[in-house]
């Protein structure tokens, strides 16, 4: 069986730098924390920037810079979140493929997101579709609730296959308002995907653990990092991404499945060797 496709999401738009000092957010903490969950076994660096306040922004020239500084400290797909914070606009989140990054976020549909909204409306997905094709940036399609695979469906059926040809997804879990982390809702979300697509899942919080065994005895691929768990067992923060990622790839090695290195990864997703 093919190896673990890992992916790092060490920032995200929602923890607070000073509740949480550990959170990388200049670009020399997310190049040192990259190149150590390369080291650990991620392949692929899911980005979520912040500004000199600690603050989660889209700023092109910012964005730009951490693209060139990822290929520059490491072999990491760079995968720019489309998502950003639920406060960004469609337009700053569609100008996100203007750094030119390997790869993108690309949400489903509108969830509940705690006490706010994630917005993703067909017009804005469909669009954000239409412009990873136009500029070859391999999408991953965020699922965050089992509806949100018929518009997957939907945009296959209506634009054709992504850029790079291949499907992949990646289930968002545990979102207060989307699916649970849970292995039925695992079972019943992978059955509800396209015929070959690959998944990746997630568990967001207290779901870590359950959806990472879950997913990699499904025969899936493992999402982990800051973003989306700030505890590394109970009451026990997580002290750097890189140790979630050690404990994926050790759990992917005791399953047989070891992690795929950025070259196999891009192989896999149907990335070109954008930067050498
Ligand atoms: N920060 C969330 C509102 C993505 O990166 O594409 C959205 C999110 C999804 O994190
Ligand atoms: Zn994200």
């Amino acid at each position: 069986m093919a190896g673990t496709l890992i992916t790092v999401a060490p920032t995200g738009a929602e923890a607070d730098k000073a509740a949480v000092p550990t959170l990388p957010v200049t670009l020399d903490e997310l190049v040192t924390t990259a190149k150590e969950c390369q080291a650990a076994g991620a392949a692929v660096i899911h980005v979520h920037i912040r500004d000199d306040a600690a603050q989660p922004t889209l700023d092109r020239a910012r964005l730009a810079d951490t693209v060139a500084a990822l290929r520059e400290g490491t072999d990491l797909i760079v995968q720019l979140s489309t998502g950003g914070a639920v406060t960004d606009s469609f337009a700053n989140r569609l100008a996100v493929l203007d750094a030119g990054p390997d790869a993108c976020s690309l949400t489903c549909g509108t969830v509940n997101f705690g006490d706010e909204v994630f917005a993703n409306p067909w017009p804005f997905v469909k669009d954000l579709y239409r412009l990873t094709q136009e500029r070859g940036v391999v999408p991953e399609f965020e699922l965050f609730d089992i509806g949100q695979v018929a518009t997957l469906h939907r945009l296959l059926a209506e634009f054709g296959p992504p850029a790079g040809g291949h499907v992949h997804c990646d289930l968002v879990m545990g979102v207060p308002g989307g699916m649970p982390g849970d292995v039925p809702t695992i079972a019943a979300a992978v059955a509800a995907l396209p015929a070959g697509a690959t998944w990746s899942a997630t568990g967001i919080g207290r779901s870590t653990l359950p959806v990472l065994l879950g997913a990699l005895a499904a025969g899936g691929h493992l999402r982990v990092g800051m973003e989306d768990t700030l505890s590394y067992a109970r009451g026990r923060p997580v002290s750097r991404n890189a140790e979630l990622v050690e404990r994926a790839a050790e759990l992917a090695r005791i399953a047989q499945r070891p992690p795929m290195r950025p070259a196999q990864a891009r192989a896999f997703l149907g990335i070109g060797d954008a930067h050498s």
